[in-house]
């Protein structure tokens, strides 16, 4: 896809002469401003007002040291991140990555996601992201738990209730969120609902493990419903194995459908009797081990070191769940081949560009990650909630309150998406729908002269 109006084109030019090697964030930016030409003909005022210059510019990106020691004594030194994009519409809110490959590219992409996907959910929250360079795998407790407490040592500086909600993504999951939240209360003497994940013992909210992962089925049976179809009966492809891929995973067979391969960043496993989810969760939660070794104890299934070719496994649902750009265009292509009807992205940005191509024009149904994946975010914002009225909802409860901003989410979208005259496109739906709001905040909000 390229820009038909030298405005974006323009824009897009500036954006990557001020952000260079950043290519993760241009990929971003582009999707988001590549849908927005319609939307600047139609509202001249956002143009005048330079919403679109103002919204691809971070309000602040804090980049901080990181040193801790590790179990030798050694001192180790990582670098430490978070950029908070935009709060029109509420606090920023948005995970910690910690993982080897973070950058200040690769958080300035989830942050801007974070914009639109938390909008969607029609929470007030906006959009951040942060994490490390850091690498949990293969750390002791001790050593991560030290990690987490430098790392908290800064970030307590620039969060807040009010002011910027963290939460986890690749690497930080429940032990991170402990250890940070543990380090915050130290530092500040204060009880309050600043990261969401919490344990449950401490703040948290039932359902938010879950969340992401239910969320994104709940999302793809809506879009599956629109053609009078649904999971039942069908074959799915899951990449990852982690929060999100597991609880996909659940969820899926909740709604009557097969998991036939899961994988995590070594290679993937293939089981067509349909994966035993609770020998993937004891693998991958508790025993914190390599996806390999299921195929010991699980008799005609079978792994294959990398893990690009699970999208060559024949399924009707694929929900990549692992990480950015990790389904390319001769994936998607494999995939339309073999008779897919529904992709839904549960990671930020998994398809690259070539690929969303070619599931629009083959009509296969799309759920771009902010949508498809907001229910992790829209249940932290619950967590907010319940924090703030020192009350807790039930399972039962929030899990209704999830499923129905999903389908709100979806009922958006596709109206958007419909007004601008591709009903089935909800790449243009969510960007358009979950923009409205944010650029009508900033444009109430004026400029500081
Ligand atoms: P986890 O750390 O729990 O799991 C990540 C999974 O993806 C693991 O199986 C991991 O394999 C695999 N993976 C990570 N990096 C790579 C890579 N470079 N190449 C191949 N595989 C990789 O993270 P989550 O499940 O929380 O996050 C997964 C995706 O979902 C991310 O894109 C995240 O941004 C997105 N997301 C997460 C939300 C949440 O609430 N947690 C909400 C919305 C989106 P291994 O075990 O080998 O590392
Ligand atoms: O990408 C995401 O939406 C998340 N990692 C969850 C963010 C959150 O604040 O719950």
């Amino acid at each position: 896809m390229s820009f038909r109006t030298e405005y974006m084109k323009d824009l897009m030019s500036r954006v990557e002469k001020n952000h260079p090697a950043q290519p993760e964030f241009h990929q971003a930016v582009k999707e988001v401003l590549l849908c927005m030409e319609p939307v600047a003909e139609k509202k001249p005022e956002y143009v005048s007002s330079g919403i679109f210059e103002r919204i691809v510019e971070p309000e602040r990106a804090i980049m901080f040291r990181v040193s801790w020691v590790d179990d030798n004594g050694n001192v180790q030194v990582n670098r430490g991140f978070r950029v908070q994009f935009n709060s029109a519409i509420g606090p920023y809110k948005g995970g910690l990555r910690f993982h080897p490959s973070v950058n200040l590219g690769v958080i300035k992409f989830l942050g801007f996601e974070q914009i639109f996907k938390n909008s969607l959910t029609g929470l007030p929250m906006g959009g951040g992201k942060g994490g490390s360079d850091f690498d949990p795998k293969g750390k002791s407790d001790g050593e991560v738990m030290r990690f987490c407490q430098s790392f908290m040592t800064e970030l307590a500086k620039h969060i807040g209730q009010n002011t910027d909600v963290p939460a986890g993504d690749i690497g930080v999951g429940a032990r991170e969120i402990g250890f940070m939240y543990g380090q915050y209360k130290r530092l500040q003497n204060e009880f309050t609902g600043v990261l969401t994940g919490k344990g449950l013992t401490y703040g948290g909210s039932l359902v938010r493990t879950q969340a992401t992962g239910y969320g994104c089925c709940y999302f793809t049976e809506e879009m599956l419903a629109t053609r009078s179809d649904s999971f039942a009966g069908k074959d799915v492809v899951i990449s990852g194995s982690g929060n999100v891929a597991i609880y996909a995973a659940e969820k899926a067979y909740e709604l009557g459908a097969k998991v036939v391969a899961m994988s995590d960043s070594n290679g993937y496993i293939y089981d067509p009797n349909g994966i035993d989810l609770d020998a993937v969760k004891q693998l991958k939660e508790v025993e914190r081990k390599r996806i390999k070794e299921y195929v010991a104890s699980h008799p005609g299934s079978t792994y294959e070191d990398g893990c690009h070719n699970i999208w060559n496994v024949k399924c009707e649902i694929a929900l990549p769940c692992a990480t950015q750009n990790e389904l390319n265009g001769a994936a998607a292509e494999v995939l339309v081949k073999n008779g897919v009807l529904a992709v839904a992205e549960g990671a930020n940005m998994p398809c690259t560009p070539e690929a969303v191509d070619v599931f629009l024009e083959n009509k296969v149904l799309f759920g771009p990650g902010k949508a498809a994946n907001a229910g992790g975010v829209a249940t932290s914002g619950l967590e907010m909630s319940q924090n703030s009225m020192r009350y807790n909802w039930s399972f039962e409860e929030v899990d209704s309150k999830l499923k129905d901003i999903m389908k709100n989410i979806h009922t958006n979208a596709r109206a958007a998406a419909t007004e601008y005259g591709d009903a089935d496109n909800y790449v243009l739906g969510a960007n358009i729908a979950g923009f409205l709001k944010v650029a009508d905040a900033m444009y109430m909000q004026g400029v500081a002269y």
